[in-house]
C-alpha cells in the first residue's frame, strides 16, 4: 500500500499529470490524495514507496556500474511496465556521466547514430569530478559535484517508470538556476520554477503568443548555474514527445524537475562543466559543434513573403541599396513558386527571376530561395507531370502511411502534399537532384527550409489517423492541442528511421542534413547557407535558426535575446529573429530599435508576412535610415571578431552570443541578466527594449568597461552597479571590455567588399599593466568548406599592455602563403587604443618586430580626457596582417 509522504507539499510529484483526478482515480493508481494548501501542487501524488528495487547489487563494468531492477508491485497508470530494467553507468569523462535506464527485452526507441553521432567512451575516465551514490530500495541515483558537494542529479524524489509508452523521472537541481530547455518562447532567460510544464514535440507554432507552446524545434537540455557558480548541464538524449515540469520543492530541498516522455529510453548524458563555457563545450562534444558560417551568412539580410512579382523584389532591392546600409542577402519565400510547388519559379510573375539573382551577384548580393518539405501531388499550371513528385514517387522517397508502401498524404501551400523522407538515403539524392536543378535554372547561394516541424494544415492526413496507440497514445504529454499529430503527420508512418511517432522531432534535423549536402553537392567549394526552423540535437552542424514566426511587437523584441541565448546552449549560434517583427506592422521607432537590436543578432535578418506593411528599412524616415546604416556600419566593422568567434565556436563549442553569466558565473547578479548580452567574452550589447525610451540601464559587471564608439570608460561608480545610460533613438549602447582587443574592418555595402578594406583593432587596456588585453582573429576566404582541414587560414594573436603595447604574432598561416589579390593579404589602417593614460601625445612606432618605424605624428591623435589613442591612415606603413608585428608608444 502507499506510503504517503507528509512533508512540504512543494516536494509532491504529480501522480496523475493528464489531469482529471479524483480520490478513487488517483486510489487506483496506488498513489496519494490530498488537497493542497497552495496553488501548484498536486493532490494525486506518487508514494515515496513507487518504483524500483535494486536487484543482485550493483556490478563494476569497464566504465562504471550496471545493475538490474525489479518493479515495486503498484498498480499501473499507462499499461506495459517494464518489470525488469537495466541500468548502466559510464563515467565517460571526468566532466561527463552517461546514464541510461531501459529494458534489454523491449529496447525503446534510440535516437540514430545518423541523427546524433554521441561519442563512445572506450577507457574509464580516472578522477570524475562527480561522486555517485544509490539507493537500492527503491533505486535512485545520486550525482554530486565531488568538489562541492552540490546536487546534479537525485531520483531518490522518486518516480521512476518505465512503461511502453511513458517513462518518467525526477530529479533534483542544484539550485533555482535553470537555463535552457526548448523550444518555447520563456520570456526570462533564468527558468520560472514555479509549477512550470514545458513540452516538447517539433510544431509550427507561434512563439508570438507567448504562451507554454511547444514551438519549432527540440532541445532537452538545461544548463544549472549552482550556488557557487560552477555550472552542470543534462541532456536526455530522446526524440519522443515529453513535458518537463519544473517545480519549487520545500524552501530547505531543492528545485526538483520531472521528465516525462512517451518512448524510447531514459538515456541522460551529464556534464560538470565547472564553467558555464565548459558546459556548452561539453555538451556539444555529445550533439556536434556547429557550424562554420559563410562569412557573408553574417551580413545583413532581407526578406518579405510576398513581394508579388519581380518588380516588387526588384524596387525593394534597389531601394535598399540606394540607402546604403550594407546588406548581403536578398531572400524570396514562398511565393516565388509556381503554384507553390518546390523547385519551380512562377514564370508569370517571376519570369525575370534570374535576371535579378544575376544582378544580386554583380553588386556582390546573395540571394537565398525557401523550400518546403511538402511536395504537390498535383500536375504543372500547363498540364504536364510535376516531375520532382513522379521521380520521388518511382524512387519511393516519402513518408508512408502505417502500410509502408503508400505515401501520406497532407495539405500544406501546394494543397494535397506528400513528404520526403529525409531519413531514407533515396530520399536525401532525390532532395539533392531536385535543388541542383532548381539551381541550373535559379543560382541561389543558400536555402531557407521552412515547414518542416513537419507542418501539416490537416490533422494527420486526407484521411485522418487511425485508432491505435501510436495516434492515441495512453499518456499525452502537455503539447499544444488535443491531440499528438495535430497540425502534422499520423504517429504511425513509416520512415527509414521509425514510425513518425518516434521520429517526429527528428524531421526539421534530417532535412537541414539533407539540404546540407544538396548544397555541398551543388557548390562543392562553398559553404553556403542552410536556414532552417525546426532543429534537433545537433542541428547547429549543418544549419542556421531563425525564431519563427514572432510579432511586430516591443515584448517580441524582448524575449528575442533569451530565445538567442538558448540557441548558444543548444549548439546553433548563427541565430536571429525577424528584425522589426514577422506578424502585424511595425512602427518606425519600433523597427529603428529592432534593426539596433538586430544589428547584433548572430544571424541578422528583416522579415515579415505576405500582409504586413512593408519594413524594410527604406520605408522610413531618413533619420530612420540613418541610424539603421550607422549600427549595420558598426556589425561590419566588428565583422572580423564575430567570424572569429564563430570560429572558436566551431572548433572549441564557445558560444558567440554569450550570456554574462557565462563570464562572471559568481557574480549573482549576471544570473538573471537577459536584456542585455556579450558577443564573446569582450563587447557588451545593451539596447533599448522599451517603447519610448531614450535610456537604458545597464548592468556593468566588475570589470573595466569602455563605450565602443567614444572610447572612454564609462564614467563614476559603475563596477557591479546598474547604471542608467543615455539611447537617444539613433543610439544603441555598446561596450568593450577591458583586456579584450577586438579585429575590425573598414565595413562596405556588402561583405564582398569590405572583406577587401583595411583592418583595424581596438585595444581595451586591462586596469593592471600585468593582466595586458587579448584577442586574436581567424580569417580564410569565408566560404571554403576545408579552409580549417587544408590549414589554408590566416590566425592571429593580439597581446597588449599600457607599458609594452601592441603585438600581433600570427600563429598560421595559409600555406604556400599566397601572391596578390589574395584574400590574406590586408593591411592594418586604424588602431584604437582605449583606457590609455599619457602625459602627452606620444610617439609612436609600428613595423616587424625589430623594424619599427616612426608613426607620423599627423596620424596619431591622442584624447586625454577620454584617455583614447588613435592611430589612423597606417595603410602606407604595409602593416599586414599576416606578419608578425609590433606597436609601441613612448
Ligand atoms: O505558414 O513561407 O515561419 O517565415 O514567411 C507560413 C511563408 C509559412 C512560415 C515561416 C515564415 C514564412 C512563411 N511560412
Amino acid at each position: 500500500s502507499p506510503e504517503c509522504p507528509s512533508g512540504d507539499e512543494r516536494e509532491r510529484v504529480d501522480c496523475y499529470p493528464e489531469g482529471g483526478a479524483s480520490l478513487s482515480r488517483c486510489e487506483a493508481r496506488g498513489c496519494c490524495w490530498d488537497q493542497p494548501a497552495t496553488q501548484g501542487p498536486p493532490s494525486c501524488f506518487y508514494p515515496t514507496n513507487h518504483g524500483y528495487e535494486l536487484s543482485g547489487g550493483l556490478q563494476r563494468t569497464p566504465l562504471g556500474y550496471m545493475a538490474s531492477l525489479h518493479r515495486l508491485n503498484t498498480p499501473s497508470a499507462y499499461g506495459n511496465d517494464r518489470e525488469i530494467i537495466e541500468v548502466e553507468v559510464e563515467i565517460q569523462q571526468d566532466y561527463r556521466l552517461h546514464l541510461k535506464l531501459s529494458d534489454p527485452k523491449h529496447p525503446g526507441y534510440e535516437v540514430p547514430e545518423a541523427a546524433v553521432k554521441r561519442p563512445l567512451a572506450t577507457t574509464l575516465a580516472e578522477h570524475p569530478l562527480f561522486n555517485l551514490t544509490f539507493t537500492s530500495k527503491p533505486f535512485s541515483i545520486k550525482v554530486t559535484r565531488k568538489s562541492t558537494g552540490a546536487t546534479i542529479f537525485d531520483s531518490s524524489v522518486g518516480k521512476l517508470t518505465l512503461s511502453a509508452q511513458f517513462l518518467s523521472v525526477s530529479t533534483r537541481l542544484a539550485s533555482s538556476n535553470l537555463y535552457g530547455l526548448g523550444e518555447h518562447v520563456h520570456r526570462s532567460y533564468r527558468h520560472d520554477l514555479n509549477w512550470k510544464t514545458w513540452p516538447f514535440f517539433t510544431r509550427d507554432s507561434s512563439p508570438a503568443a507567448g504562451d507554454s507552446a511547444n514551438l519549432y524545434g527540440q532541445h532537452p537540455f538545461y544548463m544549472c548555474v549552482e550556488e557557487d557558480g560552477s555550472a552542470n548541464g543534462v541532456f536526455v538524449l530522446n526524440s519522443n514527445a515529453m513535458d518537463v515540469t519544473l517545480q519549487p520543492g520545500a524552501p530547505d530541498s531543492a528545485p526538483i524537475v520531472t521528465y516525462r516522455v512517451i518512448g524510447g529510453v531514459l538515456d541522460f548524458y551529464m556534464f560538470l562543466g565547472p564553467s558555464p563555457e565548459n558546459v556548452v563545450q561539453q555538451y556539444t562534444e555529445v550533439i556536434g559543434r556547429p557550424m562554420m558560417p559563410a562569412y557573408w551568412g553574417l551580413g545583413f539580410q532581407l526578406s518579405k513573403w510576398f513581394y508579388k512579382n519581380s518588380r516588387g523584389l526588384r524596387e525593394v532591392i534597389l531601394r535598399t541599396r540606394a540607402t546604403g546600409i550594407p546588406y548581403d542577402v536578398q531572400y524570396s519565400d514562398i511565393d516565388y513558386m509556381e503554384d507553390r510547388k518546390d523547385f519551380t519559379y512562377d514564370g508569370n510573375n517571376y519570369g525575370d527571376l534570374p535576371d535579378v539573382i544575376r544582378d544580386l551577384h554583380n553588386n556582390g548580393q546573395k540571394y537565398i530561395v525557401i523550400l518546403d518539405p511538402a511536395v504537390s501531388t498535383q500536375k504543372r499550371r500547363d498540364g504536364s507531370p510535376y516531375v520532382p513528385y513522379e521521380m520521388g514517387r518511382s524512387a519511393g522517397v516519402f513518408v508512408n502511411t502505417s502500410d509502408g508502401k503508400t505515401p501520406i498524404v497532407g495539405q500544406v501551400w501546394p494543397s494535397d502534399s506528400v513528404f520526403p523522407d529525409f531519413t531514407n538515403p533515396s530520399g536525401v539524392q532525390w532532395w539533392a537532384d531536385n535543388c541542383r536543378d532548381l539551381h541550373n535554372n535559379i543560382s541561389f547561394d543558400g536555402l531557407w527550409i521552412d515547414m518542416n516541424e513537419p507542418s501539416n494544415f490537416l490533422n494527420g492526413s486526407l484521411s485522418g489517423c487511425a485508432t491505435n496507440t501510436r495516434n492515441h497514445p495512453p499518456y499525452l504529454p502537455d503539447i499544444k492541442g488535443s491531440l499528438l499529430y495535430e497540425g502534422t503527420l499520423c504517429m504511425d508512418a513509416k520512415q527509414m528511421w521509425g514510425d513518425h511517432y518516434d521520429v517526429h522531432s527528428l524531421y526539421g534535423h534530417s532535412m537541414a542534413i539533407a539540404t546540407r549536402n544538396a548544397m555541398r553537392s551543388i557548390l562543392p567549394s562553398k559553404r553556403g547557407v542552410v536556414l532552417t526552423r525546426s532543429s534537433f540535437a545537433g542541428t547547429g552542424q549543418f544549419a542556421s535558426h531563425w525564431l519563427g514566426d514572432n510579432k511586430a511587437a516591443w515584448e517580441d523584441m524582448a524575449w528575442s535575446i533569451p530565445g538567442i541565448l538558448e540557441f548558444g546552449l543548444f549548439g546553433i549560434p548563427h541565430v536571429g529573429a525577424d528584425i522589426c517583427g514577422f506578424g502585424g506592422n511595425t512602427t518606425e521607432e519600433l523597427c529603428q530599435r529592432w534593426m539596433q537590436l538586430g544589428a547584433f543578432y548572430p544571424f541578422s535578418r528583416n522579415h515579415n508576412t505576405m500582409d504586413g506593411n512593408p519594413q524594410d528599412p527604406a520605408v522610413f524616415s531618413q533619420a530612420m535610415i540613418d541610424s539603421t546604416r550607422d549600427v549595420m556600419m558598426t556589425r561590419y566593422t566588428l565583422l572580423p571578431y564575430l567570424y572569429t568567434l564563430f570560429y572558436h565556436a566551431h572548433v572549441t563549442g564557445a558560444t558567440v552570443v554569450r550570456p554574462l553569466l557565462h563570464e562572471f558565473p559568481a557574480d549573482r547578479k549576471t544570473w538573471d541578466v537577459d536584456r542585455q548580452f556579450l558577443w564573446g567574452r569582450g563587447l557588451l550589447i545593451s539596447p533599448v527594449l522599451t517603447q519610448g525610451d531614450t535610456q537604458v540601464d545597464a548592468y556593468f559587471p566588475d570589470d573595466r568597461w569602455f563605450d565602443f564608439f567614444t572610447g572612454a570608460e564609462v564614467e563614476g561608480q559603475y563596477r557591479g552597479q546598474t547604471v542608467t545610460l543615455d539611447a537617444p533613438l539613433n543610439k544603441i549602447n555598446v561596450h568593450v571590455r577591458g583586456g579584450t582587443i577586438l579585429p575590425t574592418q573598414q565595413p562596405a555595402n556588402t561583405t564582398v567588399y569590405s572583406r577587401r578594406n583595411p583592418m583595424g583593432l581596438v585595444v581595451a587596456l586591462n586596469d593592471s599593466d600585468s593582466a595586458g588585453a587579448s584577442g586574436s582573429l581567424f580569417w580564410d576566404d569565408g566560404e571554403s568548406y576545408d579552409s580549417i582541414e587544408k590549414s589554408n587560414f590566416l590566425q592571429v594573436t593580439f597581446t597588449a599592455s599600457a607599458s609594452d603595447g601592441i603585438r600581433c604574432t600570427v600563429d598560421a598561416l595559409p600555406v604556400p602563403v599566397p601572391s596578390p589579390p589574395h584574400w590574406a593579404l590586408l593591411p592594418y589602417d586604424k588602431v584604437d587604443v582605449l583606457g590609455l593614460d599619457l602625459p602627452d601625445v606620444p610617439t609612436v612606432k609600428a613595423g616587424r618586430p625589430g623594424d619599427l618605424r616612426d608613426v607620423d605624428s599627423g596620424n596619431v591623435q591622442y584624447d586625454r580626457d577620454n584617455k583614447v589613442l588613435r592611430l589612423a591612415n597606417l595603410v602606407d606603413m604595409n602593416l599586414w596582417v599576416y606578419s608578425d608585428l609590433q606597436i609601441t608608444w613612448t
